[in-house]
């Protein structure tokens, strides 16, 4: 540290003087230095930044690196790909639209016709199951569509479906206005082996047989005239042959004689033709 003096007071100017190195022989090393340069330019426009690409790097003057900030999920190779559409906030939707309790035969008819045009819109949906407000779609094991960007076939898939019910709902009922846009969520599940597909839509399908089955117990009491409390108590904790008891004890109603589309929902898939290699148009077992 040098301390310079000047005239009566003393002023100090420090300055701070970094050691010279020296190498063995005592000799200073000597280091190159890069010229700092302070100058005035304008920043506004490319010009500066174009002739100074070293300063921010090179890729990032450009826009082209905005793309590794996307965070895309692609799905697992050689998997299974199962989308499931849900309606949301259904309760609400078919009591505005005064749906039949239980069941809406023609909404559900509805259901399965969009669901149609979703395998002809995706001709790599192999299969599709639904029941109530919701449809899984079973992707063929090494689709590419999208390459398999996860965000692009959720986005895609619930945008197809909301459009494809709006669109078919003057068909399906004629004298009902559509008070209230419908929407969709979708859920996507990947699974390696055939066989873990089959055991999600056996899944499904108990899930439509209890709920539909609880349902259809629970209206039968309230049109009955049980409160819909006293209904909820009623069936609270029973068994599925409880309830199939309660509705041949109470009502005479045999439940397995109640339609198919009800108790095991809908199946849509694509037949073989005879000659067994091209696809035929899609075939639903429950109703359109
Ligand atoms: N009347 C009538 N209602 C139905 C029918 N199918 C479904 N629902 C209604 O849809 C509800 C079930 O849908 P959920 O998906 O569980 O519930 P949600 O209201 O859509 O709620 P979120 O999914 O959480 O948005 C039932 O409680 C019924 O109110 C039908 O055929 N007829
Ligand atoms: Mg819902």
């Amino acid at each position: 540290m040098n301390r310079l003096c000047f005239g009566k007071d003393p002023l100090f100017i420090e300055i701070s003087l970094s050691e010279v190195k020296t190498d063995d022989c005592g000799n200073p090393i000597k280091r190159t230095r890069e010229a700092i340069t302070v100058s005035n330019f304008d920043l506004i426009g490319p010009e500066f930044w174009e002739n100074h690409q070293y300063i921010l790097g090179e890729e990032k003057y450009g826009y082209e690196y905005v793309k590794k900030f996307d965070n895309i999920h692609r799905l697992p190779y050689s998997n299974w790909t199962i989308v499931r559409i849900s309606a949301c906030q259904f309760d609400q939707f078919s009591l505005i639209h005064s749906f039949d309790k239980p069941n809406d035969e023609t909404a559900l008819r509805l259901m399965n016709a969009c669901a149609s045009l979703m395998m002809e819109q995706f001709p790599d949906i192999i299969f599709g199951y639904g029941f109530d407000n919701e449809y899984s779609f079973v992707f063929q094991e090494k689709t590419e569509l999208y390459q398999r960007d996860e965000r692009l076939i959720i986005s895609s898939c619930s945008s197809c479906f909301t459009s494809f019910y709006m669109m078919k709902w003057k068909e399906y009922f004629p004298s009902k206005e559509l008070v209230q846009p419908p929407h969709f969520q979708v859920e996507v599940s990947c699974y390696p082996e055939p066989r873990i597909v089959c055991d999600y839509l056996s899944r499904r399908q108990s899930e439509c047989h209890n709920r539909n089955q609880y349902t259809t117990c629970f209206w039968m009491l309230v049109k009955s005239g049980e409160g819909e409390n006293k209904a909820k108590e009623i069936l609270k904790d029973t068994l599925p042959k409880d309830k199939n008891e309660l509705l041949f004890q109470r009502f005479q109603m045999n439940y397995n004689n109640e339609p198919a589309m009800f108790r095991k929902g809908s199946c849509a898939y694509r037949q073989k033709s005879a000659n067994g290699c091209r696809w035929k148009p899609v075939k639903m077992s429950g109703g359109m």
